[in-house]
């Protein structure tokens, strides 16, 4: 870790806040990885684990039920799982942490694995929501990033129920050439979260169409940052401000969808306050579609919103042998480089950066310089009541009320 990054944590550690310590850890390691070397990783030995961890002690059924974000999963990895294991995934979606969330407090869900970012996790392993996996089985865990894994501690002290998915950050996306002419003589803002909280932009590109993620957690907290309170642990007073906030720009947001892929790269929605893991792919589908529409993740002045999600196993889950040959497989350093190759996410995975195609690992709204992470806001855990008010605030923001 380079002295920025120390000075970065010192910084932190002085505001007492261990969580946000060990959360904004994980990403300045996750971040630093492109200058780490490369764990050395033995393909051939790894993929016979990975067959043996799967086949010698496991009598499950040869099903596994995943339960994950959309488009967030390279194209072939479930195919090349099946013929590895002859295990037959059934993979369905869900588009935010709290419908996650609700299924697993109400139980029997019927998944295997699922992915709640981290700022949900911790109460659904002191919950007992959560069951440890059998690391024993997973001999890829090698290949995380052990900074990373060392500084999930604030969440899950001895990494034994998360295992990262992914990681980015909830942003601004544009589509370059519709907002100029939106925009007219305005210049662009300084800090590119005006373009969606401030009336003043906002009232100009509605014209072109605002997109917006659809949930309480994902609103509120880059609000809340917006006017310079926490954003994941705000007074109720703070989110009272935040949601006044919201509620001026309110008649100009168009779309609230936490699918906006589609909405960007086809030129329906010119701004969308989203993660910038979906916007880069916004941004190569649209060329890849020649439609001429130029889309590109901003980094704001203030920071993004940092986000990880893992994938647990539930408790209840009747196939965890299965899920742990899963974990291990997607871990596998080229499958876990499949995901920045093909959906511009970073796996959380070094030994993945030697299979990462050059330029995308020096892509900053990939991987944001270290100058850059020292400004985005890393994510914390949301007690109940939070969520709670968060919840009434979003609800009173869509209304219009
Ligand atoms: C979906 C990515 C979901 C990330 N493409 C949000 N946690």
């Amino acid at each position: 870790m380079g002295r920025s990054h120390l000075i970065f944590l010192k910084a932190i550690i002085m505001k007492k806040q261990l969580l946000v310590v060990a959360m904004a850890a994980v990403f300045l390691a996750a971040c630093g990885k492109k200058d780490e070397a490369p764990m050395a990783a033995d393909q051939a030995s790894v993929a016979a684990s990975t067959a043996s961890a799967s086949a010698s002690v496991n009598t499950e059924e040869k099903v596994l039920n995943v339960y994950n974000w959309p488009d967030y999963i390279p194209k072939d990895t479930l195919a090349n799982f099946e013929k590895a294991t002859g295990i037959k995934v059934q993979y369905q979606t869900f588009e935010t942490n709290e419908a996650l969330h609700a299924k697993l407090v109400a139980g029997n869900t019927g998944y295997d694995i699922v992915v709640p970012g981290t700022s949900f996790a911790k109460p659904q392993i002191d919950g007992g929501l959560l069951q440890k996996f059998d690391k024993a089985a997973m001999p890829n865990f090698a290949n995380l990033d052990q900074g990373v894994l060392d500084n999930m501690k604030g969440v899950d002290p001895t990494n034994e129920y998360l295992i990262p998915w992914a990681w980015s950050y909830t942003t601004v996306g544009i589509n370059k050439g519709k907002v100029a002419k939106a925009l007219g003589t305005t210049p662009m803002p300084e800090n590119a979260w005006d373009l969606v909280f401030n009336p003043e932009y906002t009232k100009k590109l509605k014209s072109c169409g605002i997109a917006f993620l659809d949930s309480p957690t994902e609103i509120l907290p880059p609000a809340l940052h917006y006017i310079g309170k926490p954003s994941y642990t705000p007074t109720a007073e703070d989110i009272k401000a935040a949601g006044a906030v919201l509620a001026k720009v309110r008649p100009d947001i168009r779309l609230f969808s936490s699918t906006m892929i589609d909405d960007l790269a086809g030129g329906k929605a010119c701004v969308a306050l989203g993660w910038a893991g979906d916007i880069n792919i916004a941004r190569a589908r649209a060329i890849e579609n020649k439609n001429g529409n130029d889309i590109e993740a901003l980094i704001p002045k203030t920071g993004g919103l940092i986000f990880v999600d893992a994938m647990a196993i539930p408790k209840d889950a009747k196939h965890p042998k299965n899920a742990v040959a899963f974990m291990n497989f997607y871990h596998e350093a080229k499958n876990a480089a499949a995901l920045t190759n093909e959906l511009g996410y970073a796996a959380g995975n070094k030994a993945a950066m030697a299979h990462v195609e050059p330029a995308l690992a020096s892509n900053a709204t990939m991987f944001p310089t270290p100058e850059q992470m020292k400004t985005m806001v890393p994510p914390v855990s949301f007690t109940d009541e939070v969520r709670g008010l968060m919840s009434t605030a979003y609800t009173a923001f869509k209304k219009g009320k």
